[in-house]
């Protein structure tokens, strides 16, 4: 029996990924790499470290210990510049009416992003009092695809893994939250999102009546 819902950031409540692949297209091109579409892809849901790694894979460069912390910390600023232009008009179609729809019916949403950023995030569009638990990348040691995020969101909600639904916009969260036990939606093209058992384009296309 579902009890509570598990919601992703970046993709699913705002489109910060876009934030995330400008900086990060940008910090590639001084490694004389053009970041593409597909390349952005697979990095949602990644953790910076993790990104920075893969893309200085394939941009086929070594950089120093030093640089890479100093790489990270630029790209962070770019990215907190745009999500400080970020107000509640930046919520994803149909977010205000999913965290309304699940608050009328009593049901206990909880945050489970990759993202350090998380609570600067949620703050800017208004909605950190809409979650009953915020899980992100500093109260964790293993990111997506593991599990951890969402056995954690859960756990301080109070539920098992088999009592969640988890709504993700990537590839490696989808993955986590079907090797945590819980069930999977994918907001997105299917095609990038294999293994959920459900693809809307947004919450707003959750229908609340499909809940159990
Ligand atoms: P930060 P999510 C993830 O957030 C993003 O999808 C991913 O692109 C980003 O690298 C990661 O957060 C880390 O973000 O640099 O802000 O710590 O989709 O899990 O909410
Ligand atoms: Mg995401």
């Amino acid at each position: 029996m579902i009890k509570a819902l598990i919601l992703d950031l970046d993709g699913v409540i705002c489109d910060t990924a876009h934030f995330h692949y400008i900086a990060w297209k940008r910090l590639a091109a001084e490694y004389e790499y053009e970041l593409s579409e597909a390349d952005n892809e697979a990095l949602k849901g990644v953790s910076r470290v993790d990104s920075l790694i893969r893309i200085l894979q394939w941009a086929k460069k070594d950089i120093s210990p030093e640089q890479f912390e100093q790489d990270l910390l630029r790209k962070n600023a770019w990215y907190l510049d745009m999500v400080e232009e970020m107000g509640p008009n930046d919520l994803l179609p149909g977010v205000s009416t999913f965290v309304e729809t699940a608050q009328k019916l009593q049901i206990p949403l909880a945050l489970g992003s990759a993202s350090k950023n998380a609570r600067t995030v949620l703050n800017k569009v208004g909605l950190i009092q809409a979650f009953q638990a915020i899980v992100d990348a500093s109260q964790i040691s293993r990111g997506k695809p593991d599990p951890e995020t969402f056995t954690t969101a859960a756990k301080l909600l109070g539920f098992g893994p088999n009592e969640c639904i988890v709504f993700e916009d990537s590839l490696a969260g989808i993955q986590a939250a079907l090797s945590g036990g819980m069930r999977a939606i994918a907001i997105g093209k299917p095609s990038d999102l294999l293994g959920a058992e459900l693809h809307i384009n947004n919450l707003g296309e959750y229908n609340f009546a499909d809940f159990q």
